[in-house]
């Protein structure tokens, strides 16, 4: 009778530690989580990289990878949080393609994934819990419409634009493009003259206006599409060295509202800057919660976007600080 007595006490004891040890977890909410963030390009990215650090670090343990725009080496970091045994996985691509295999890595770690800022293409949408990040095919469609308001009422038969694209085979680029497109096929006059490509980068953005001066007339373009404020502030100071009047003899449209993009709007050197949101902390920190609340018969929207607006001559005295 005394063992049995003995072996029911022991049972006891190990289910009372099994919670306990069960319930610190539960109250304690913190968890280990492996951000993989695409580059340090721009001031825009630094923002994005802090405002999800800072506001996933207040609760949690954070392990922060910099894939300095190398997707291999941002999937080498996914399968160090794998290996790491992480609660969860926030990933800020640099390309759309090529995540599937890590991807499935991870799922069969039981590790969730959630994805931030641009978005990728992979055939089981089951192998991230959501997308949380700006709509880049609206970004470029609100660039258009300002391109198309601006001319609407100007005499003028053809308006030729030229398009600085940012870095190939990613969502950003390729919904930016998109969206602009279909807006400004309202108005036939609007045609798109001619497309570069600048990586996103500010280097690259005044390296590629620099050639397209030397090698075309750029006279004959009536309007810069960039599709960010980093490759803008390269390509104005590429026409520093022409007779070019950026704002006037070239409209001028960019995307994010980095501070130094807001000066040149201010003095009236670009025309139109499309907000992109890098404040993603909260948006993150609250799915992470909703996910992880498993709350019953409440699963999270596959795309969770950000707000944002446009900036021009109409709103300047109302535009916020910018803080990126
Ligand atoms: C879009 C983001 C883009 C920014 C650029 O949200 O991926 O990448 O527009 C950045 O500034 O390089």
């Amino acid at each position: 009778m005394k063992k049995r007595n003995l072996l029911l006490m022991l049972i006891f004891l190990f289910t009372l530690t099994a919670c306990s040890t069960k319930d610190n977890k539960t109250q304690d909410n913190s968890l280990v989580i492996g951000f993989s963030q695409s580059g340090i390009e721009s001031s825009w990215r630094k923002y994005h990289t802090q405002s999800i650090r800072s506001e996933l670090t207040e609760k949690n343990q954070v392990l922060y990878r910099n894939g300095y725009m190398d997707q291999d080496k941002q999937i080498q970091d996914i399968r160090t949080f794998i290996a790491y045994k992480v609660d969860a996985i926030i990933l800020s691509p640099l390309k759309e393609d090529g995540w599937q295999t890590v991807l499935q890595e991870a799922k069969k770690a039981k590790i969730p994934v959630f994805v931030v800022d641009r978005h990728i293409n992979v055939s089981d949408t089951d192998l991230f819990v959501t997308h949380i990040g700006p709509n880049f095919k609206a970004q470029g469609n609100r660039a258009g419409l300002f391109v198309k308001n601006y001319f609407a009422d100007k005499k003028q038969k053809q308006i030729n634009v030229l398009e600085l694209k940012g870095l190939e085979n990613t969502s950003v680029s390729s919904s930016r493009a998109e969206g602009f497109k279909e807006t400004i096929a309202q108005d036939k006059r609007i045609k798109i003259a001619d497309e570069l490509t600048g990586d996103f980068i500010r280097a690259k953005g005044k390296e590629e206006i620099q050639k397209y001066i030397k090698e075309k007339d750029i006279s004959d373009i009536d309007v810069l599409y960039s599709h960010n404020d980093e490759m803008t502030l390269g390509a104005l100071e590429a026409l520093k060295n022409t007779s070019i009047n950026p704002g006037k003899d070239l409209v001028i449209v960019t995307i994010d509202g980095q501070e130094e993009a807001i000066e040149q709007l201010k003095k009236g050197n670009i025309n139109c800057v499309v907000e992109n949101n890098p404040d993603a902390g909260w948006f993150v920190a609250n799915a992470l919660d909703k996910y992880f609340a498993k709350e019953k018969n409440y699963t999270l929207p596959k795309e969770i976007y950000m707000s944002e607006t446009v900036f021009s001559e109409n709103n300047l005295s109302s535009i916020p600080t910018r803080n990126y």
